[in-house]
């Protein structure tokens, strides 16, 4: 649906035309931006309170910097629809995220503006600074590099390595931090503790804006002004903060805290910044949500929530009469409390995720046996084996794509020590329209390629529950449990909790001629495509591999005995998934079969709903009776043997 925009935001195409205003213009610059964002993301959802929390920041940036020769680095890049509106896509903006249209986050392949292609969080400072080291190499000494990066995302490991480095090299670059005190969820750890003493520090406040403007006006008058001003500026924070900056302790200057929503003063600070060189870093604070009063009172709730009525509020959700099938998510969430009800070795740690996949459940009912640790996912991992050593049973839940953070320490600190850590990989297979940065599409290959791994996928709600009550018994060693996005299939998921046998696939039905052999709840499609199919006259078998680690060897031989025909289908990557498993079972025991594999093909697949996308790649119930059909024989049903 296209939006009108405000009568100056019709007249921006790009920041050349942001440049022909007045300073006093900006604020209603702002003002649209922020209703444009409004108005088209209420009816076409995606992203939200972090971007209207960098409204004043992205005007001010655009009409300071030279983008795109200047480089602009978003962290996350969830916050940049200002960005792409002003950069050339307000018209385009009501695709963001829809099938074919433009991508929720920066790309280099969409926009010159977009300098760095991101999704996943705490890589702005290193990229920039890999651009300010290049400038400085080619002679490029005009050239500003900036980075924007939230107070969430500066908990990464990754933001630290690239300070630490970037304090070295003497290169052009500015970290603008986004202080907006939370991530999706309220933010954690010691680092907003002090961000929350330098903003709230009255003496402090009470300099603030004044400290950058006049040092950074001293600083511009020469080579001995500048050495003057940066022992004033020592000094005075010294005092204000009685501690030292920690920042400073990472050889930046530190300037800020100051309002960012305050959009001429940000104009002022950023151009005067632009003449200072070396590493420098803002501190900005904003409010996640402003000028959209629902987002600014519950910040997590607004931080991506879906179609919502502007004027009242009220966030649609889809009706119904029956009850519904939970998300995968929440059955997580419940069954991990009932587990660790009876089993008090059970802790569950998150990495910065909570509400997203429902630990925030186990946080409430069990605050000292449950952990967000921040967006740092090797910690998570290394800390769940730390856990782990000491007799406990940690169920670490990381997001498929995001656990690729942490391959080492997958393997290094959890595998090679056999220790007793549960992952659970949400978001398996394809998410939907976060897109490529997002899809969970290598973690079958990247987990069944690790010695000591249990590595499996339930096919519904109680197949979930039952790995989970599986994977808490003692000495199960690693043991993964993959499951996608989104609602299962089964109204009814309470049932009661047993244990399934480590390495044991299921026949869901029996049938002729081509066997299809299914992980997770892609087998869920299989399933539809096997009806849709036997009311024409083809009775493919079907089986629920279940886990790809230890395969079901017994059940392998049932299949390759009795067919020799076989399509395999996952909502993973083919290259080194499940069918790749099922074709070294196949050539290690001399069996010789047709072979079909669906599921991701060897190319990074682009954002829409997830049945667009199953069938895009080829692995919905209509491509899988499109292949059986091609494969199968049409038979009388009374031929079909039991
Ligand atoms: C490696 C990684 N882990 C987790 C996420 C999920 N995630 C997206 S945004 C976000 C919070 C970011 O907080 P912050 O940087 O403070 O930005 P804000 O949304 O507050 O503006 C998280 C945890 C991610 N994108 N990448």
């Amino acid at each position: 649906m296209q939006v009108t925009p405000g009568d100056l935001l019709q007249k921006i195409n790009y920041p050349s035309d942001l440049k022909q205003l007045t300073e006093d213009q900006l604020e209603q610059v702002c003002q649209e931006l922020r209703q444009y964002i409004i108005d088209v993301v209420s009816v076409n959802g995606g992203h939200f309170a972090a971007s209207l929390g960098v409204v004043e920041l992205t005007v001010a940036l655009h009409y300071i910097l030279n983008t795109p020769y200047d480089q602009l680095v978003w962290d996350v890049g969830h916050q940049a629809y200002g960005h792409k509106i002003l950069t050339g896509r307000r018209d385009n903006f009501h695709t963001n995220r829809v099938y074919k249209g433009i991508s929720g986050f920066p790309k280099r392949t969409e926009s010159e503006y977009d300098t760095f292609g991101v999704g996943h969080s705490s890589t702005s400072v290193s990229a920039a600074l890999g651009m300010a080291v290049a400038s400085r190499y080619k002679g490029e000494t005009d050239r500003q590099h900036v980075a924007v990066i939230g107070d969430g995302a500066m908990t990464a490991g990754l933001a630290f390595e690239a300070l630490n480095h970037a304090g070295i090299e003497n290169s052009n670059i500015l970290v603008i931090l986004n202080d907006n005190n939370m991530s999706i969820d309220p933010n954690v750890g010691g680092l907003k503790q002090y961000l929350t003493d330098i903003t709230t520090s009255k003496p402090y406040n009470r300099f603030r804006d004044d400290i950058a403007t006049v040092l950074t006006k001293i600083s511009s008058m020469g080579p001995d002004a500048f050495k003057i001003a940066k022992k004033i500026e020592k000094s005075i924070k010294g005092t204000l903060l009685k501690k030292s900056n920690f920042f400073e302790a990472f050889q930046f200057r530190y300037f800020g805290p100051i309002d960012g929503h305050d959009v001429k003063h940000l104009v002022k600070v950023l151009r005067d910044l632009r003449d200072i060189p070396g590493p420098k870093l803002l501190h900005c604070v904003t409010v996640k949500g402003k000028g959209y009063a629902l987002a600014e009172k519950d910040q997590t709730k607004w931080h991506a929530p879906g179609l919502f009525d502007k004027i009242t509020g009220e966030i649609k959700k889809s009706k119904s009469e029956k009850p519904q099938p939970p998300k995968y998510q929440d059955v997580f969430g419940h069954t991990i409390i009932e587990l660790a009800e009876q089993n008090p070795k059970i802790m569950g740690i998150t990495p910065a995720m909570p509400s997203g996949c429902s630990l925030n459940l186990m946080m409430k009912a069990m605050p000292d046996r449950a952990f967000d640790v921040g967006i740092a996912e090797q910690h998570a991992v290394t800390f769940s084996a730390g856990l782990a050593t000491q007799g406990l049973i940690p169920f670490c839940n990381i997001y498929s794509s995001f656990m690729q953070r942490a391959y080492d320490q997958v393997i290094h600190d959890v595998a090679i020590q056999k220790l007793n850590v549960v992952f659970c990989l949400d978001r398996a297979g394809v998410v939907g329209a976060d897109g490529p940065t997002h899809h969970g599409a290598y973690d079958l290959a990247y987990m069944r390629c690790i010695p000591n791994m249990v590595v499996s996928s339930p096919m519904n709600e109680e197949e979930l529950r039952n790995l989970m009550y599986t994977a808490q018994q003692d000495d199960m060693g690693p043991f993964v449990i993959r499951y996608p996005r989104g609602n299962g299939v089964m109204p009814d998921w309470q049932r009661p909790l047993k244990a399934i046998p480590v390495g044991k696939g299921r026949k869901i039905s029996d049938g002729e001629d081509v066997a299809i052999l299914s992980i997770g709840p892609i087998g869920n499609e299989v399933v539809k495509a096997s009806a849709e199919l036997n009311s024409e006259g083809f009775y493919p078998a079907h089986y629920d591999i279940r886990f790809v680690k230890p395969l079901d060897e017994n059940l392998l031989h049932e299949v390759f005995k009795k067919y020799s025909k076989v399509i395999t289908v996952e909502d993973g990557c083919i290259e080194g998934g499940m069918g790749s498993a099922i074709l070294e079972f196949m050539a290690d025991n001399n069996y010789s079969a047709e072979v079909v594999r669906l599921g991701i093909p060897d190319e990074f697949i682009e954002h829409g709903e997830q049945p667009e996308l199953w069938a895009e790649c080829g692995y919905d119930a209509n491509t899988i009776i499109e292949q059986v059909k091609k494969m199968g024989i049409k038979r009388n049903a009374h031929t079909i043997a039991s």
